[in-house]
């Protein structure tokens, strides 16, 4: 049932004394970083004023904008001989983070990946195919390793070209796949058009399912369709990737590996905590990295922990669904974007205002992107326009890495708002 019993199964005194063990290591060995000794001494605070697990608050939070402060390495706390790995979040080329690992950072998140298959059942004798990206995405080498150190046959058939992917399911005789809900919609649709029966002509059971925000009954529409037990996966490059929190076959709520993490939730307005079972933002503390240990990381996942517990055996706190994000980032087919990214490219086209609005929806469950902007003046020729448009999205698309409809709309025709802009327009369901 647990392939690392003596972790998984520790009961909460345990846990915590674990906690502060690792706690104290992670600050001691965070003073080698610039940026941590300074932030110390600006609150007069050393590694020993932290004594037990309450006194994590007096810590000061770190956020995306400190990583991006001290790009690309300010925030290794060892020296660069000892990194081996870097991984950058996704679809931030302007102003990307970096995270480091050390091979013992990368041993230890590929057990945490393991440990979450191992949960839901995966053995070595099963043959775990991946559509994540690969490359820079954590989705793509964080389940490789964790499936190999598992002991699956796993196969990196990363992300697009949906037919091969079909193709590698039924001639592999894939047992479990790791795909964003969405993408497993499209699979299914993809299987109805080849004529591809999941149940009869394929060995799926398993589906790991992440990386953007999804409710149950989707998920129980993705089980239905493909035949499968699919299983909510919560990871972010910040905390090396996928193999944070992963739901056990209890599918209620999400593990959340307190071996490696701290968790916390905050009032994402206040930042005190918020009364146990409410909703606020995940906050966490890495214990187990040695190349770039982060303290209070402001996740801006707005998620609670579930109360009681799990009948699994497992103690570690379970987190709910996540219920969105306290910043204006989007998640588009599981890939981060954030408004600015548009805008600073539609900013430097002449021809067009200041004016835009971004439009979300899922047609048949694939995520579409509609960008309207305003035109600064009336422009009557039709293959310039055209062109334009044509520029505007094939530089949009290799910013974001999806492509957008866009649209050319007259000046002054998107509505205004009084106060803020609102720049985003989600309409998108959940199927
Ligand atoms: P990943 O490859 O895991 O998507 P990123 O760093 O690109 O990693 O994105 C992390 C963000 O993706 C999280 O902060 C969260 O907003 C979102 N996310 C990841 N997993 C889930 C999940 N299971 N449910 C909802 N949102 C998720
Ligand atoms: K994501
Ligand atoms: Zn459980």
């Amino acid at each position: 049932m647990y392939l690392h019993p003596e972790l998984e199964t520790m009961t909460r005194p345990e846990i915590e004394k674990l906690q502060m063990e690792r706690l104290k290591t992670t600050l001691q060995r965070c003073m080698n970083a610039p940026f941590y000794k300074k932030r110390f001494e600006e609150h007069g605070l050393k590694p020993e004023d932290i004594r037990s697990l309450e006194d994590l608050r007096k810590i000061p939070f770190t956020t995306k904008q400190d990583l991006r402060d001290n790009y690309p390495f300010g925030m290794s706390v060892v020296p660069l001989e000892q990194v081996v790995r870097l991984h950058s979040s996704s679809g931030t080329t302007g102003t990307p983070t970096v995270i480091l690992h050390t091979q013992k950072d990368l041993d230890e998140w590929a057990n945490a990946v393991a440990r979450c298959l191992y949960m839901v059942g995966l053995r070595p004798g099963d043959i775990f195919q991946n559509s994540s990206g690969y490359g820079m995405f954590t989705g793509g080498l964080g389940f490789q390793y964790g499936a190999e150190r598992l002991g699956m046959l796993t196969v990196p058939a990363a992300a697009g070209n949906t037919k091969r992917q079909i193709k590698f399911i039924t001639d592999f005789g894939t047992t479990a796949l790791h795909a964003i809900p969405s993408y497993a919609g499209r699979l299914y649709e993809v299987m109805e058009e080849m004529g591809i029966d999941p149940r009869r002509d394929t060995k799926l059971r398993t589906l790991i399912i992440g990386a953007e925000p999804h409710s149950d009954q989707q998920r129980r529409r993705i089980e239905d369709m493909l035949g499968v037990k699919a299983y909510n996966s919560f990871g972010m490059s910040e905390m090396c990737g996928p193999g944070v929190a992963f739901e056990c076959p209890e599918q209620n709520g999400m593990h959340i590996w307190e071996d490696y993490y701290i968790v916390e939730i905050v009032d994402p307005e206040t930042l005190e905590p918020v009364p146990e079972g409410e909703v606020g933002e995940l906050i966490l503390t890495t214990i187990n990295r040695e190349a770039m240990p982060l303290l209070r990381y402001r996740t801006r996942d707005l998620t609670r922990i579930l109360p009681g517990e799990c009948p699994c055996g497992r103690h570690h706190k379970r987190l709910d669904r996540m219920k969105g994000r306290s910043d204006d980032m989007m998640i588009l087919k599981g890939v981060n974007i954030f408004p600015i990214q548009i805008e600073n490219i539609l900013m430097q086209f002449k021809e067009l205002g200041s004016d835009y609005l971004i439009t979300l929806t899922n047609l048949e469950a694939n995520d579409e992107m509609t960008v309207e902007v305003e035109l600064n003046e009336f422009i009557d020729d039709y293959g310039f326009m055209q062109r334009l448009t044509k520029e505007i999205t094939r530089q949009l698309k290799d910013e974001i890495l999806i492509t957008p409809t866009v649209k050319l709309v007259p000046k002054g025709s998107l509505p205004k708002q009084e106060g803020k802009a609102v720049r985003v327009k989600d309409l998108r369901k959940t199927l």
